[in-house]
């Protein structure tokens, strides 16, 4: 029995040295050292051996089995540090590498301009309304005092959906539709996108951008409008602007005006931006037409208000000095990426 004993021992330390992961460790402790192993089968062999030789060969079979044990842990211990080094020496990462570069998109350029737009009519307590686009003739014409024989509503400018629908031709309905539902003091301005039958070339687009305004209160004069709008364009175009107006007409306001400033290039003097003019045209703008407050049930009597449009289009190509509007939806990544 000793030879086997040592036979085992033997064969069990030259396993281990060869072992190199846990899996085969635990083979090993398995076969030889486990419940079931060859080592410990020998315990039910001593019933074999005379009553003198049981203690001694049952300690020593006790001995070299705690022995193995311990040698099989340290081996455990060596490969499981072993693998732990390996571990870290793969996976190691250099900190110290630059980052790898996230391609991240841009914001559109008329997106840029919308957003400063907003936010100066916020600070000044504007609130923005939105609204279908597919609108009723009802709203895009008749509530803003433009009559059946109006030009505007000649089919050359207005993408007609049947004989009572319309695509928007400018966003003034959904302040037609605020003032039919809110009582006055009311100060919105309504962005978005409006559609005329045009055809698409450098400077001409079906579908195109509008951000109108409206202000109804008590008392409110062409003064509040002009002071307003100033407001609005020093800060988009900076303090040193100068502004003139022009008179105009548009049947939803009365009296009504263009407004431009001062050419940023040449301040005035006149240049080929501005075509020698010195000033540019930015907006639209007028006091509300008393019908257009009657037929949304405001009494002109007691309340009066301006309103305002400006094409965003417009504003971005003068900004950026952009000269086809067709860039705004070619998705172009070079031009996109310049912003
Ligand atoms: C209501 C009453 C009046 C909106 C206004 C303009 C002047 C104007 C153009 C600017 C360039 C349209 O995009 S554009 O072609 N607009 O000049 N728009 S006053 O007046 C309103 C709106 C709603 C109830």
């Amino acid at each position: 029995m000793k030879d086997k004993i040592k036979a085992i021992s033997e064969l069990v330390e030259q396993k281990l040295s060869e072992a190199n992961d846990a899996a085969s460790l635990e083979n090993i402790r398995i076969n030889y050292l486990g419940k079931k192993g060859e080592l410990t089968s020998l315990l039910r062999e001593l019933g074999k051996l005379s009553p003198e030789e049981r203690p001694a060969m049952g300690q020593l079979v006790n001995e070299v089995k705690q022995r193995l044990e311990a040698e099989l842990d340290q081996r455990k211990a060596s490969i499981a540090k072993l693998e732990l080094e390996n571990k870290l020496k793969n996976e190691k990462i250099d900190v110290t590498l630059p980052a790898k570069e996230k391609k991240l998109g841009h914001i559109h350029p008329m997106n840029i301009v919308l957003r400063e737009i907003e936010d100066i009519f916020k600070e000044m307590g504007f609130t923005i309304a939105d609204g279908p686009e597919v609108e009723l003739d009802y709203y895009n014409f008749e509530a803003l005092n433009v009559p059946k024989d109006h030009p505007a509503r000649d089919t050359q400018d207005t993408f007609y959906i049947s004989d009572n629908v319309v695509l928007r031709t400018q966003t003034s309905p959904m302040q037609i539709r605020v003032m039919e539902n809110n009582k006055p003091p009311i100060k919105i301005i309504a962005p978005g996108t409006v559609y005329r039958s045009d055809a698409m070339d450098a400077t001409h687009s079906p579908v195109f951008h509008q951000i109108e305004g409206l202000v109804v209160d008590k008392g409110v004069t062409f003064a509040d409008l002009k002071g307003t709008l100033e407001t609005f364009a020093r800060k988009l175009y900076g303090t040193d602007t100068g502004f003139r107006y022009r008179p105009h007409h548009f049947p939803f306001t009365e009296p009504s005006a263009e407004m431009d400033i001062t050419c940023f290039n040449c301040h005035g003097e006149g240049c080929r931006l501005c075509k020698g003019e010195g000033y540019i045209e930015i907006l639209g703008a007028g006091m509300v037409h008393p019908k257009v407050l009657e037929t949304c049930g405001i009494d002109p009597n007691e309340y009066s208000g301006f309103a305002f449009g400006l094409g965003l289009e417009r504003v971005v190509m003068r900004r950026y000095n952009i000269d086809d509007l067709r860039l705004f939806t070619e998705n172009d990544v070079r031009f996109l990426k310049q912003f």
